[in-house]
């Protein structure tokens, strides 16, 4: 499948954004003189098959770039990403990018970045700070849109029928914007039809063992599930485990939409095993990279760069399986 970027230009993007040049000291941003970079990265964590995708066109665009990486992987907890940030900023790279893992409490932070003059681009997740001069463009999915996507898939699904239909949710990690976004689009969807009902929603932090624990929970204490909307593939994929576990046949008897469309979920896909894909591309190395030359350079870059994505029925899917890249 051909990947499609397209920026989209918000109205708010002032000249005052565009001014600062992260070069530092004697650092060796193309302030300097040089022209190399160095970006301090702060990963999520490794939860999930689209994280390890992500982390890893992160660091090939890095080298593809000749840009310099510094990574560290947060371990899903916030407050070792706020540790990698004010690290990034005493050894003053030229760039910091960071994917949030919940979207509140980075105004402290980016503040001392700004203070600073590192540049911040967000990549992947959103942060909720008023303040939208903290960060220079936030690179990623519409995760509300996904959530609609998914949605759209299950009222189409059941468009012939008028029995209630039993939802249980997998909810990423709490706080998360895809967390948040997701449930949000696909509430507002189904939520015009009062036959679906969402009967049970937890979180699985975005995690296969975690997603197969909270279904395993769900099923026992809810006998007539039809439907199981889970925010990422590895929640899904361990929940089947679940599902099969209990006797049930999934994508069958419960019916399965996830979120990402990364090689395992496709293949369950594929399979049988779950219904409907929404995908949600990891691979923002490249852009990110582009960014991060204009930002440390002090040209225009968007408040938001969305990227375009697709879905996938179990058809499709056979069919895009041999080229999947992640
Ligand atoms: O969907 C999930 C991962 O932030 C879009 O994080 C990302 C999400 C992705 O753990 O698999």
């Amino acid at each position: 499948m051909l990947k499609r970027i397209s920026t989209l230009v918000l109205a708010g993007l002032t000249a005052a954004a565009l001014t600062s040049c992260g070069s530092q000291g004697s650092g060796s941003a193309s302030g300097s003189g040089d022209g190399s970079i160095t970006m301090g990265f702060s990963q999520v964590g490794a939860e999930s098959g689209w994280r390890t995708a992500n982390t890893k066109s992160v660091q090939e665009a890095a080298k593809e770039s000749g840009i310099t990486l510094k990574f560290s992987d947060a371990q899903q907890k916030q407050e070792n990403q706020i540790k990698a940030i004010r690290s990034y900023i005493q050894q003053k790279v030229d760039v910091i990018a960071f994917s949030p893992v919940v979207e509140s409490g980075w105004d402290t932070v980016l503040k001392e970045a700004r203070d600073a003059k590192i540049p911040v681009i967000l990549t992947d997740r959103a942060v909720d700070s008023k303040d939208t001069t903290l960060y220079k463009t936030f690179l990623g999915s519409d995760f509300v849109e996904e959530g609609r996507k998914a949605g759209k898939w299950l009222v189409e699904s059941f468009n012939n029928s008028t029995d209630p239909v039993n939802i249980v949710e997998l909810q990423g990690t709490t706080g998360s914007a895809p967390a948040n976004d997701r449930k949000a689009g696909f509430a507002e969807v189904i939520g015009a039809d009062p036959k679906f009902k969402v009967i049970a929603s937890q979180s699985g932090d975005f995690t296969r063992a975690k997603g197969k624990e909270v279904m395993e929970a769900f099923l026992k204490s809810n006998p007539d599930i039809d439907v199981l909307y889970a925010h990422n593939d590895d929640m899904g994929l361990g929940a089947i485990e679940a599902i099969e576990g209990a006797g049930k046949v999934p994508g069958k008897d419960i019916k399965i939409i996830t979120v990402d469309a990364v090689k395992d979920g496709m293949q369950a896909l594929a399979d049988g095993k779950i219904n409907y894909i929404v995908e949600c591309s990891p691979l923002l190395g490249p852009q990110l990279m582009d960014l991060a030359k204009k930002v440390v350079k002090g040209e225009t870059v968007p408040a938001r760069v969305v990227t375009e994505e697709t879905t996938f029925t179990q058809e499709q899917a056979k069919t895009a399986l041999p080229n999947r890249k992640y």
